[in-house]
């Protein structure tokens, strides 16, 4: 007999976009207005840039282990369950090494920002990044991935950390819009390392019932076993944009000498007139 209160997780369909060449401001926005799911643009910065950056991420005197439950390594700030004293004095206190990753070099996840901010402000719209008494966000956070077995990163949303974030955040009204996650690719692993990314966006009923209300991560195993999916097979040099709202993860890595490192930041509308950016 069928359960009644069974619930029965929605499938959203994933509008990929892929192709190579430069990211476009217009691309941005039909990802931030939720019109597609994701955007992979392949070969969008060079070999060059992409392994400056990958050394002084590996080299940086900034560099972490990440210890709040999710493996892996950063330079940068993290929002992710901490209030926002906390965030954005961390925030301030990495920016010499977020400065660091792009040492002499033009960085393009400042200047896709800047391209942004110039398109939104010709249409009356504000971009610019979070902020608070405490301090600013920087543009971006650089991370490396360390989770063993089928996934190194784990699958999540990124949707939760933001509706949590409370009322002492301006960032927090960003999640009745779209999260976009913006991640630039430096290095990437011989095999493995894929950004994949499921049919579903969860409702607060949903992360409730996966006991992940607050933090969005992990979905297991079983609650995605039915639900289809997609795979973004990235290199170095590569840029996926998504709608953070749909549930996503990392593939496991193999391979015996590059590491995955990536570039993230997450923006979105706060107001019909105001677009936030913070990591
Ligand atoms: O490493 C990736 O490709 C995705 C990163 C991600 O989902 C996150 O930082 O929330
Ligand atoms: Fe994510």
């Amino acid at each position: 007999m069928p359960n009644p209160v069974a619930q029965q997780l929605a499938i959203s369909p994933l509008l990929i976009r892929e192709r190579t060449g430069s990211i476009g401001t217009k691309e941005i926005i039909s990802v931030l207005k939720g019109e597609i799911t994701a955007l992979h643009v392949k070969q969008a910065f060079s070999t060059e840039l992409a392994e400056e950056i990958t050394a002084n991420f590996v080299g940086n005197p900034g560099l972490k282990e990440r210890k709040d439950g999710v493996p892996g390594q950063y330079v940068g700030a993290s929002h992710y369950r901490k209030d926002a004293a906390t965030y954005f004095a961390e925030a301030e206190n990495a920016r010499p090494y977020v400065d660091a990753l792009f040492e002499n070099l033009v960085d393009p996840v400042r200047a896709l920002f800047g391209a942004l901010k110039r398109e939104l402000h010709n249409k009356g719209i504000e971009l610019r990044l979070a902020r608070s008494e405490h301090g600013q966000a920087n543009v971006c956070r650089a991370l490396s991935w360390s989770g063993s077995g089928t996934f190194s990163l784990n699958p999540h949303d990124d949707v939760a950390q933001v509706l949590r974030a409370g009322n002492d955040y301006e960032l927090s009204a960003v999640a009745h819009n779209t999260v976009a996650a913006l991640n630039f690719y430096p290095s990437m692993p011989e095999e493995g390392g894929n950004l994949r990314l499921w049919s579903h966006k969860p409702t607060v009923a949903d992360r409730k019932s996966q006991g992940v209300e607050t933090t969005g991560y992990p979905y297991s195993a079983a609650y995605l076993e039915d639900v289809p999916f997609r795979d973004v097979q990235l290199k170095a040099g590569d840029i996926a944009l998504i709608d953070g709202g749909f549930v996503h993860g990392v593939t496991g890595q193999s391979g015996s000498g590059k590491r995955r490192v990536l570039l993230n930041s997450f923006f979105g509308f706060a107001r019909p007139d105001l677009v936030l950016w913070w990591t």
